[in-house]
């Protein structure tokens, strides 16, 4: 039987069969893996071989010689490769299972309100500025009309720091340093965390978030105050909206106005979010007080403007119907996925 016959392979292929079938431990495999499949072994000397095969048997012989390394592997592989010394398997690993849903976070739902309403604004032309949250006496309550013995000052209400610094009781502060450097025309929202020393209960915390807004310019109206301020709700809450006007009092604003609107929730016809008023009250606006431009430096003969306030959580509160503030500090799963 020639070297590059067919059936010198075949007699390998009985031999090789033979003797994986007696292959019974863990030494036995490994001598015929050296034996058949090893870099000096016998398959590989046969593949090495075909280059020395007439050439008219030489393509047939080397296929066939490829295969019958392939098919022997292949065997070998099945009954022996994969025993426990190679593979470790965690049976608490099933790959199969689809996939952990990683969870992906969401907006706060005091941010959704604040993205909302920040929003509109934007689009009405306004800009948004930040401002430190660690405030100076002076920009928190002296630039803003609010004299030394102003009852918001008393220490009861406000976190001091040092005898002058202070945690921001607004963001007003934010809206005296915009017109500081800035001159009019002045369109700005200032949205931002406030803090105030307060009992807490369902209805107030020490912490909350206040956006306020200021308009600046030449000829700015009481008309404009309202009819921004009306805009403004018929966007957030309901196109057909109406909002009531009272007078009010803040000490940076003459005249000072607190705006209701009409229940989004009964339309005015009365429930228990509204306490059967049919109103709810949302912002606080008003006139720039002269004073105040008197410490920015704007020329209150030649510019007017109007600013408001909202609370963020108080509007959070009725939109979503909760009746427990403290609830947006928790940080309850079981509430905040409820967004
Ligand atoms: C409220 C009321 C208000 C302002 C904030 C303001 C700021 C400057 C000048 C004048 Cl620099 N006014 N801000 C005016 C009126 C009301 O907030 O109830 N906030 C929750």
């Amino acid at each position: 039987m020639s070297s590059g016959s067919p059936e010198y392979l075949e007699q390998i292929r009985k031999e090789a069969e033979a003797e994986l079938a007696s292959v019974n431990d863990e030494t036995a495999a490994e001598n015929f893996r050296v034996r058949y499949l090893g870099k000096k072994g016998i398959l590989r000397e046969l593949l090495k071989s075909v280059k020395d095969i007439p050439e008219d048997q030489r393509k047939q012989f080397g296929a066939g010689a490829n295969e019958l390394r392939i098919q022997i592997e292949e065997k070998f592989n099945l009954l022996h490769s994969q025993k426990e010394s190679d593979v470790t398997v965690d049976s608490s690993f099933d790959p199969t299972l689809p996939g952990f849903p990683f969870a992906a976070g969401s907006l706060h739902p005091l941010m959704n309100i604040r993205n909302e309403i920040r929003d509109i604004f934007l689009s009405m032309g306004f800009t948004v500025a930040y401002g430190p949250e660690v405030e100076t006496d002076y920009y928190n309550f002296e630039a803003l009309n609010t004299p030394p013995h102003h009852p918001a000052r008393d220490m009861q209400d406000t976190f001091y720091v040092t005898a002058k610094e202070l945690l921001r009781t607004h963001t007003s502060p934010v809206q005296i340093r915009v017109m500081e450097y800035q001159k009019p025309p002045i369109r700005s929202i200032m949205p931002g965390r406030v803090y105030r020393n307060e009992e807490i209960s369902a209805r107030s915390y020490c912490l909350f978030h206040q956006l306020e807004g200021l308009y600046v310019d030449e000829n700015v109206s009481f008309a404009d105050l309202k009819g921004t301020l009306l805009a403004f709700s018929r966007r957030f809450f309901d196109e057909k909206t109406k909002i009531k006007i009272r007078p009010s009092f803040f000490p940076f604003t003459e005249p000072s106005v607190e705006i209701d609107v009409e229940c989004f929730l009964c339309k005015g016809n009365g429930c228990s979010i509204c306490k059967q008023s049919g109103w709810l009250e949302v912002l606080g606006a008003g006139m720039v007080h002269p004073n105040v431009f008197k410490s920015v430096g704007i020329d209150s003969e030649k510019y007017t403007g109007f600013a408001f306030g909202i609370g963020i959580e108080r509007i959070a509160l009725l939109k979503y119907g909760i009746d427990d503030i403290r609830l947006f500090y928790e940080n309850d799963m079981r509430f905040l996925k409820q967004f």
